[in-house]
């Protein structure tokens, strides 16, 4: 859908990972605009997928959480991939909160057809319609006005100068799950989870050193990140570092070990462990 990207172009920084995988965002992500005369705060969430095992619940309830605190809510649709009118409608009654409907991935459609498709899509019950191209920043800033439109007048949140309420740690465990996504096929970049295990800011010349472990589910799936010889985990790291070195702006010597978690995505415990929401029925 671009939900990730279009939250990136709404904030002007790249905060949330984005890969061509589907299910890259499992947790949401606060992202934060503020300029003379408003503040605007995103929240990223993950996609809302039947869920197949625990995680998938976590994620689906994460997203659902987010309503908790919104204004107003953005339906980000795939305008290659459009859903039909029956989830408008669906969409609409679920969610008690003004809506607005973003028709983003435009540059994949000609003009007649995106005019059809967004009259299929129930244009009259929505708050608004937008059309986008989140890569290239089009149409975003419309958005961004209609948005600041419908939220209420209030004191900043937050500092206007802060760009997200989550710690460095936890973007730059997502930096590396994001690497694990775009290096691994399959399943296995799905079966892994990042922990920060050492976060040590150096002074002077020395680099930051960042300990950092992949959860996998099974030691088949170990032997597939470490790679023959090492090498898959080193190009990970590799890649990574160069990734974290761009958003903390200093020398980083990061270091990977790959650990088994014995099927962490199906265990309530093994989730809370690892920082993610448990699912209202497992707790
Ligand atoms: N052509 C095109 N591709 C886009 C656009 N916006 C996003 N994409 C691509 O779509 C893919 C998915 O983007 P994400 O932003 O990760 O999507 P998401 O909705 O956050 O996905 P999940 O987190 O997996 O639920 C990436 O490869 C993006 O580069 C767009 O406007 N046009
Ligand atoms: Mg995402």
């Amino acid at each position: 859908m671009g939900k990730s990207t279009l939250l990136n172009a709404l904030v002007g920084e790249r905060l949330s990972i984005v890969t061509p995988k589907a299910q890259t965002t499992q947790r949401k992500l606060l992202g934060i605009y503020s300029d003379d005369t408003h503040q605007a705060v995103f929240i990223d969430t993950p996609g809302l997928v039947e869920p197949r095992y625990t995680l998938h619940r976590s994620m689906r309830e994460e997203a659902l959480s987010a309503l908790d605190d919104a204004d107003v809510v953005v339906a980000v649709v795939d305008a290659g991939f459009p859903p039909s009118a029956e989830w408008a409608r669906t969409f609409r009654s679920t969610f008690d909160r003004p809506a607005i409907l973003c028709l983003n991935k435009c540059d994949r459609l000609d003009p007649g057809s995106l005019a059809k498709l967004e009259r299929s899509l129930e244009p009259d019950t929505w708050a608004g319609v937008f059309r986008v191209v989140a890569t290239r920043d089009e149409g975003t800033s419309a958005l961004r006005e209609a948005l600041a439109a419908q939220l209420p007048v209030s004191p900043p949140l937050y500092p206007i100068d802060e760009l997200s309420s989550a710690p460095t740690r936890e973007f730059v465990a997502e930096m590396i799950r994001e690497t694990c996504l775009e290096e691994l096929e399959d399943e296995v970049p799905y079966a892994i989870a990042v922990q920060i295990e050492q976060f040590k800011e150096r002074t002077g010349s020395e680099p930051t050193f960042i300990e950092a472990i992949l959860f996998v589910e099974r030691d088949s799936q170990k032997g597939i990140v470490i790679g023959a010889g090492g090498r898959t985990v080193r190009e990970i790291g590799a890649r990574s570092r160069e990734k974290i070195e761009r958003f903390l702006g200093s020398a980083v010597y990061l270091e990977l070990r790959v650990k088994v978690l014995a099927n962490w995505r199906k265990k309530t415990r093994q989730l809370r462990v690892l920082g993610y929401r448990v699912p209202a029925e497992e707790t």
